[in-house]
């Protein structure tokens, strides 16, 4: 059977959050566009008769509930098959990043129920789909918010705390949509109702499309299974100096953290070029006051890195630190370094991922195993609940900006081993 379901729902939400300054979608949390987006995904789960609701972390669940769930009541869900993603983007991201899981698992139901109604199906548990917010992090700088607040990997009060660009608390921001901060926070009723969780993913990165798995004719297979995550995390680097006027300050008499800033970005590359498997980035600085004719008083500048041992992620960062302090006592400045978020490496529930690979190498013969440098939901809850990851090919295996793609043909093929992994496991 052949579904062009995902596209046409993916179709549905093209337009909403285009960034058309950065190019690509930016759709924050709790921002118009992603609630127009979850507005999107509770119209088509009522449209398919699931029970939607959202729950106290601001989760969406849908239920699909089993025949005689009447009978057995809330019971009925414990244990519960749950899949889906997320519908928030970093900023100018692209299309798939999230809205291709929850697409793909609308796309499973319809394609489950259709075998339930055939008698071809027959149903051991629940089915939920679940929507997370915050899953990049984008407004409130901590990842996975929603499911960190689940698994209860993040403490509450420090969640309600966290501050957007405008000095919105997470708080404020969620009390507004309808959340209670006092019932936010480790959930364990919900983790309950959670046998497995299985997120479907565009591929981020160069797997599937390497020569170890795509011919020179660009053939290959073009969905994967996951087995493992990178361990990553962000710190704060803030670089303090003496703020000045560009015109009447001598270049000897500066102290001028944009300077320090710049050196440490370099020595960034430089530190994590030398470690096999290690990555680190800054892809935000934030200079106060941001004036053209004015030194700053202060650069903040992001990190992000990211190595499969957790250990040497932190000497990594240990090794930043110190080369920034040195810098930047060189140039007059002060600096100090905040972790906002750290995720250790995931490696996925062995059984489950064995039951992936068996049921999607039934339509995909040579689909691998593939380890992702990405961050997930699936990755925080696995210290919880036994979770895999299914990804679908990205020819250029660029994310996180608007190139990111998925062929139409490939994005069927997600959705049907995306319901054919889903039925073994019902
Ligand atoms: O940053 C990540 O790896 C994920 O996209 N949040
Ligand atoms: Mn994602
Ligand atoms: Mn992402």
């Amino acid at each position: 059977m052949h579904t062009t379901v995902v596209n046409s729902l993916l179709g549905a939400i093209d337009d909403i959050g285009r960034d058309a300054r950065r190019g690509g979608y930016s759709r924050p949390v709790y921002s118009e566009a992603e609630l127009t987006l979850r507005e999107w995904f509770t119209a088509e789960a009522t449209a398919r008769g699931l029970d939607v609701s959202t729950d106290a972390n601001g989760i969406i669940w849908a239920w699909w509930d089993l025949p005689n769930a009447a009978d057995a009541g809330d019971a009925s869900r414990d244990g519960a098959l749950v899949t889906g993603s997320h519908l928030d983007s970093v900023p100018g991201g692209g299309a798939f990043d999230g809205p291709l899981g929850v697409a793909s698992a609308l796309a499973a139901y319809d394609l489950l129920a259709a075998r339930e109604a055939a008698g071809e199906l027959h149903r051991t548990r629940a089915l939920a789909i679940a929507v997370f917010p915050e899953e990049e992090g984008s407004r409130f700088g901590v990842a996975c918010l929603g499911s960190r607040l689940l698994a209860g990997a993040i403490d509450p009060v420090r969640a309600l705390a966290l501050r957007d660009r405008d000095g919105n608390t997470f708080a404020d921001v969620a009390t507004a949509h309808g959340l209670d901060p006092d019932r936010m926070g480790r959930d364990d009723a919900t983790l309950a109702r959670i046998g497995h969780f299985v997120e479907l993913h565009v591929e981020q990165g160069r797997g599937l499309n390497s020569e170890a798995y795509t011919d020179h004719a660009g053939r290959g297979p073009a969905i994967a299974v996951g087995n493992s995550i990178l361990g990553h995390g962000r710190w704060r680097l803030r670089f303090t100096g003496q703020g000045n006027h560009a015109g009447t300050t001598l270049m000897t008499d500066r102290a001028d953290p944009m300077v320090a800033a710049a050196q440490t970005i370099i020595a960034v590359r430089a530190i994590a070029a030398a470690q096999d498997d290690a990555r680190a980035t800054v892809g935000r600085i934030e200079p106060i006051p941001g004036g053209t004719n004015v030194i700053a008083s202060i650069v903040d500048v992001w990190l992000d890195v990211r190595h499969p041992d957790d250990a040497i992620t932190a000497a990594i960062v240990e090794k930043i630190h110190l080369d920034a302090q040195t810098i930047a006592a060189a140039e007059g400045c002060a600096v100090e370094l905040v972790e906002e978020s750290l995720s250790g490496t995931v490696h996925f529930d062995t059984t489950l991922t064995r039951s992936l690979v068996d049921s999607v190498r039934g339509r995909v013969p040579d689909a691998p195993l593939l380890p992702t440098g990405a961050g997930h939901d699936a990755g925080v809850l696995a210290a919880v609940v036994p979770t895999g990851m299914i990804y679908v090919r990205n020819p250029t295996g660029i994310s996180h900006s608007p190139e990111e793609f998925v062929e139409d043909a490939d994005a069927d093929a997600g959705a049907l081993a995306l319901a054919e992994a889903l039925a073994d496991l019902l």
